[in-house]
């Protein structure tokens, strides 16, 4: 169809919304909890399951699929260009420990069912397409989050990547290779012409603003520190309370003021203590060990710093005085990121061509894609979930905003192509 004022090419495609909406409900199978959500943690069974069935859904719409040596896996459509670098879409499928059905994997199926779309439909792009499920972007098991795609964008190497233990000392790539997805080709090697990630957007302002399509302008700054705390063990009965050092003590405290340095820096920053080990956490035994991890975010890179700044001086402050010792250390830096304008504007133009109410949003919640924003042109696009609540098993989104969100990244997608 010609370009001036009619239709073009592709514009009516859309997306089949009960096959997406089937797809997230039977990958959710692959780690799903009694409560029902799901614990995929990467790099597990689990993991290596939803892989699997990620790969053949791909391959049956004619799609080659490959995984690089970080296990980052890429279905590719060919178009009618193969010299040009792919436009590609994609997140995750690794999940928190209580995750739910729907972070990251709306838009991994998002991007299958618009593979679906266009070998349905037949329209042939100019680009290859592809659709990426990155390794580890949770960081609950290996940190720091985002690790896979932080490699693909050249901000941590290879081998340190590899070499990340978990909590139990198990190596990221001996995890890798147990599931068998270390892929030979290199990780990053891989020219991208475009990225787009579609996500749930894990906060309540979509919902509670009756819009349908966030147009995503960025992802907040997040830095991720760890605390070990240590005091000494000694009997819980026999030990007088002023000769003691007690670290668990001393870690409460500490608790407490990285949530007041967090409400100190409003009205953005968030301030939170998600990981907390205590040994030998015993009943009877004043512990004498206490390792902790402090997550720091606002919009504001300026902001994160000066709640650093006064965390640290809060945390030495509160080892001095309860006879503990503190070592502070901050192990991931993740400054805000802004989205490409040229491919936030692409989706606010999908989302009005599709009469979807919408609006900008910053992420409160960090993403592959903030990676990806500094080796190609990206952006994101986010649909509702329910009460905002995620990282949570009741996680839940509905079935039509989906469909809408993929709807918007297709359109995107094919913007991309003709641009
Ligand atoms: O931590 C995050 O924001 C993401 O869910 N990994
Ligand atoms: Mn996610
Ligand atoms: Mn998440
Ligand atoms: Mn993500």
């Amino acid at each position: 169809m010609s370009e001036a004022g009619g239709l073009r090419s592709g514009d009516n495609v859309t997306v089949d919304g009960a096959s997406l909406w089937n797809d997230i409900l039977e990958t959710a199978r692959f780690g799903a909890t009694p409560k029902g959500g799901i614990r995929r943690l990467t790099l597990t069974e689990e993991d290596r399951q939803v892989r699997d069935w990620f790969a053949a859904a791909c391959r049956a719409l004619g799609c080659s699929v490959s995984h690089d040596s970080m296990g980052n896996q890429f279905a590719r459509r060919e178009g009618a260009d193969p010299s040009l670098p792919p436009i590609t879409m994609g997140s995750h499928l690794d999940t928190q420990p209580t995750g739910g059905k729907f972070d990251g994997i709306v838009g991994v199926l998002g991007g299958l069912a618009v593979l679906r779309a266009l070998r349905e439909s037949g329209h042939e792009t100019r680009h290859p397409i592809e659709v990426i499920n990155w390794t580890n972007e949770e960081g609950a098991r290996f940190a720091p989050a985002m690790l896979a795609s932080g490699v693909f964008a050249g901000v941590f190497t290879e081998a340190e990547a590899l070499d990340k233990t978990d909590r139990a000392g198990v190596r990221f790539g001996d995890a890798l290779a147990g599931i068998g997805y270390r892929g030979p080709e290199p990780c990053g090697r891989h020219p991208i012409a475009a990225y787009f990630e579609l996500h749930i957007e894990q906060g309540p302002i979509l919902e509670a603003e009756g819009k349908t399509i966030g147009v995503v302008t960025g992802v907040q700054a997040i830095r991720w520190y760890e605390v070990t705390v240590t005091g000494r063990d000694s009997h819980a009965g026999s030990t007088p309370m002023t000769m003691r050092a007690d670290a668990l003590l001393a870690a409460a405290r500490m608790i407490e003021a990285v949530n007041a340095v967090g409400l100190a820096h409003g009205p953005d920053a968030v301030a939170t203590v998600g990981l907390v080990e205590n040994r030998p956490n015993s009943r009877n035994v004043v512990p004498g060990e206490v390792f902790l991890t402090i997550d720091l975010r606002d919009p504001d890179d300026a902001v994160v710093g000066r709640m650093e700044d006064a965390l640290r001086e809060r945390i030495a402050d509160i080892a001095a005085a309860s006879g503990v010792r503190a070592d502070f250390a901050r192990v991931w830096d993740a400054p805000a990121v802004h989205f490409d304008p040229a491919c936030i504007e692409a989706v606010r133009q999908a989302a009005e061509s599709f009469g979807y109410p919408a609006r900008r949003i910053v992420s409160g919640a960090g993403h592959d894609a903030a990676y990806l924003a500094r080796v190609a042109p990206t952006t994101m696009i986010f649909v509702p979930c329910a009460g905002g609540l995620s990282h949570n098993e009741a996680e839940s989104a509905e079935r039509g905003d989906v469909a809408a969100g993929a709807n918007v990244l297709l359109r995107a997608v094919l913007d991309a192509d003709r641009r």
